[in-house]
């Protein structure tokens, strides 16, 4: 191997690239190992729990970041360090802060500690929660962990380019885009793109043709197990061969190049770029012969499944390694200037590393002193001197104490105290209660937005009617409310299956594409997963989306990510990123086993973070929409699919009214029972109140309105104090939403207190509903079922007035 260029030696360097530009790169990929090797020892010492990291991946990355611009997204997942240090996204102390789990902003911003080792994200939000310029900014979403998770959001990035380059009318949001020119970067490991989000992402990207550049980083292996049991042929470019354009159709443009390559890696990148951001043609660069070096992950080593050959060929194929050899070669820099950088690399890395842990620490100490200073006063004054010197032992001898020891030896001096009245006791106390209050801000924060525009901030607006509020269909009502949204925000787009040219199944949309344009309103592929992604994304760029799922039942392909990202996205990112995009669906009853589906306690129970909306009409439909839009944060609107014909007076402020998240109504007031519902059901129980009525029973019927938050007033507990007896009735299965509520109202609202007779839950049967309307009144609830819990509660109670029916 040469070490020196000759003297009339000229290095073949990519255009516009010079010398320095290679070295510089080479030193960063050199960091970026060094604080990989470290970061794995740092485990294995015990000073963090779990690494993954990016070695192996290191020069693809930094001729990525070469290409990606101001403005510019990735979505990406854990391989990508080298490229968020080499955009300036990253530092090697924020690496290490988040590896130890630091739970400070300033420390990791990336997740303030919330994240495992190398889940990225930069901030889109300021500290009050608004948008900053994204177009002076290289921006990165939030990396989740589920394999190729990144994807559905990837596409909505992407395709918020798109409207922002067609619709002339968004021009004027020169803080989220310039004329769409960004492009959205998405990283993707060659096992993950077995998952079928994948191809969903990329088929939907080739119908939309959008600026899409996917890299897929190849090393031929997805944990232990090698590539011919994870893809077709072994390869994924030739498995997507069947999407490029041709002469006649658009598609997804293919690279291929080898990892190891930086030269040729450099130009490529160009290429894929330029007829990315200029076209907005989707690419698919397939980045081949990567390396793990350490292996996958701490968890355990690759010697265990990779056969001799490939580890061999795996250090000789080091893509850093084959950098430095191309650098030497090519005469850019002598084995001494290389040495000499290299150095300066590792005692960089190792500065990022003491230095993180420093703070880490320094920033535990301070409860872990407050309460050490407390156990030896407890020692000092002779009582239980023995408990506290085995409690003082205990957190000695951690070798790393962590919040969670300080607050363990808190908790167990208490005990020790639990009968003293005394100055110690009372200041193990205050210290205990201060710990949680910050303890709380470090990990259980921004779950929801904290900003001024939280939904939970915007009041009522209430309809208002005159004597001509004609009286329509309730599609009509959500028609009028969004034929007003859409002229007056440009923001807002709707997509979504069927939405477009006939204004979805149910007619919400009527005559809006015509209106307003396809750009606005527009048909998407069956594919619910990607159609909630692509709200994400374009939610993540400042876009308002409705994004529609046709049925409730189908909400089922999209609960992964509405769960894992949407979901998540706040929390994450501890306010640092939001995604205020809405989805639209309809569900409850109509007929059969997937039409009919009301799973509230699925979507309830995986959804924290999202609000979740049931009203019981279209008005109320109206005002929820009108809620999320003012606001900035996600919700789940999922409207009656048996309510569009039924009929409701048309407000004549039906752009303005807002329904308040949170809030119930009581839709009939009565002495003897609560019965507390939601959705479809409002209207059965309605019917069972009537019957009840007649026996002379007066129930009071409680629409919940919100389940996600459910009555943040406690008007459902206020209601039970008056009657004594009280029924959560739904349509989900037993156990479902309806324990769901009355945990919310006899736990959380200390309803318990007044209860006089056993609380009752009315739910459809556990199996999916049958079809046609005996299936339906043997599958759901009936009002007669509402009516027979209820007197016999009464009748319980009363058997004289009340004699049992059966
Ligand atoms: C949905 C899901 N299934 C399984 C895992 C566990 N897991 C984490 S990484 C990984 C392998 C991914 O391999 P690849 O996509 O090739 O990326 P690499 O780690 O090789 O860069 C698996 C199975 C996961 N995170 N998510
Ligand atoms: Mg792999």
């Amino acid at each position: 191997m040469k070490t020196k260029a000759s003297a009339n030696h000229i290095p073949v360097l990519p255009e516009g690239i010079r010398r320095q530009d290679v070295l510089d790169d080479y030193y960063i990929g050199f960091e970026s190992r060094q604080i990989s090797l470290l970061g794995r020892k740092e485990v294995f010492a015990g000073k963090a729990k779990f690494g993954i990291f990016g070695d192996g991946k290191e020069v693809p990355q930094l001729a990525m970041a070469r290409v990606f611009e101001k403005g510019d997204f990735r979505s990406g997942y854990y391989r990508d360090q080298t490229f968020m240090l080499a955009i300036g996204g990253l530092t090697s102390q924020e690496f290490f802060a988040q590896l130890y789990a630091h739970p400070s902003l300033e420390a990791d911003p990336s997740s303030a500690g919330r994240q495992m080792s190398c889940h990225f994200s930069t901030r889109f939000l300021d500290e009050n929660g608004d948008w900053k310029r994204l177009t002076d900014t290289k921006n990165s979403a939030s990396d989740i962990s589920p394999t190729a998770a990144q994807m559905p959001r990837l596409l909505g990035i992407a395709y918020a380019s798109k409207l922002f380059r067609n619709n002339p009318e968004l021009k004027i949001y020169d803080n989220f885009s310039i004329n769409g020119n960004e492009v959205a970067f998405g990283t993707i490991g060659n096992a993950s793109t077995s998952e079928g989000v994948f191809f969903e992402a990329m088929n939907a990207a080739g119908v939309l043709q959008v600026p899409m550049l996917v890299s897929v980083w190849d090393d031929e292996y997805g944990i232990s197990v090698p590539k011919e049991y994870h893809t077709t042929k072994g390869s994924i470019s030739e498995v997507m061969r069947g999407f490029e354009p041709s002469e006649l159709h658009k598609g997804i443009k293919i690279f291929t190049v080898n990892g190891w390559d930086y030269p040729a890696l450099i130009e490529t990148y160009r290429k894929a770029v330029k007829i990315c951001r200029e076209e907005h043609v989707p690419v698919l660069f397939h980045v081949q012969e990567l390396t793990q070096p350490q292996g996958h992950s701490t968890s355990g080593s690759h010697e265990r499944y990779k056969p001799k050959d490939r580890l061999e060929w795996e250090k000789k194929n080091d893509c850093l390694l084959k950098m430095r050899e191309w650098i030497l070669q090519d005469g850019l820099a002598t084995e001494e200037e290389l040495n000499e950088l290299e150095t300066k690399a590792i005692e960089t890395a190792k500065f990022a590393r003491a230095s993180s842990w420093k703070a880490f620490n320094a920033d535990l100490k301070g409860d872990f002193d407050a309460a050490m200073s407390l156990i030896k006063q407890a020692i000092q004054t002779g009582v239980f001197s023995e408990e506290f010197e085995e409690i003082k032992a205990h957190l000695s001898k951690e070798q790393y104490p962590v919040r969670s020891d300080t607050l363990k030896a808190i908790n167990q001096s208490l005990r020790v105290l639990r009968h003293s009245e005394n100055e110690l006791k009372n200041k193990f106390s205050a210290l205990r209660k201060s710990i949680d209050v910050a303890n709380m801000e470090r990990y259980n924060s921004n779950l929801y937005s904290r900003s001024r525009y939280s939904a939970m901030k915007i009041g009522e607006t209430l309809p208002i009617y005159n004597e001509d509020s004609p009286l329509k269909d309730g599609r009509e009502i959500l028609q009028a409310f969004f034929d007003k949204t859409f002229a007056t925000n440009p923001l807002v787009f709707a997509i979504g299956e069927d939405v477009g040219r006939i204004g979805d199944v149910n007619q919400g949309f009527a005559g809006l594409q015509e209106k307003y344009g396809e750009i606005r309103i527009t048909d998407t592929g069956i594919r619910e997963c990607t159609i909630a992604g692509q709200g994400i994304g374009a939610a993540m760029r400042g876009m308002r989306p409705i994004v529609e799922i046709q049925y409730l039942d189908y909400l089922m392909y999209a609960i992964q990510i509405l769960t894992d990202d949407l979901a998540t996205i706040q929390y994450r990112t501890k306010g640092g990123q939001k995604a205020p995009v809405i989805i639209r669906t309809r569900g409850h009853r109509l007929e059969g086993v997937w039409h009919a589906g009301s799973p509230l306690s699925v979507i309830v129970n995986s959804m924290r973070g999202i609000y979740i909306l049931t009203p019981r009409n279209m008005t109320k439909a109206a005002g929820f929409y009108n809620t999320l839009l003012q606001s900035d944060e996600p919700g789940l609107v999922i409207e009656c699919l048996n309510g569009y014909r039924l009929k409701e007076r048309l407000p004549e402020n039906v752009s303005e009214i807002t329904v308040p998240i949170g809030i119930p109504e009581i839709i009939k007031e009565g002495t003897d029972i609560t019965i507390v519902t939601y959705g479809s059901m409002t209207r059965i129980c309605m019917e069972a109140a009537r019957l009840l009525e007649e026996v002379g029973i007066s129930a009071e019927i409680i629409d919940a309105q919100s389940l996600l938050p459910f009555d943040i007033v406690g008007m459902v507990g206020k209601s039970l104090q008056k009657t004594n007896r009280i029924i959560f009735a739904d349509e989900d299965v037993p156990g479902g939403a309806t324990a769901y509520m009355m945990q919310e109202v006899l736990e959380n609202q200390g309803g318990y207190k007044f209860l006089d007779a056993q609380p009752r839950t009315i739910t459809a049967h556990p199996h999916r509903p049958a079809y046609a309307s005996d299936g339906d009144y043997f599958s759901k609830p009936s009002a007669d079922n509402v009516f027979d819990v209820a007197y016999e509660l009464l009748s319980d109670a009363n058997p004289d007035q009340y004699p049992p029916l059966l």
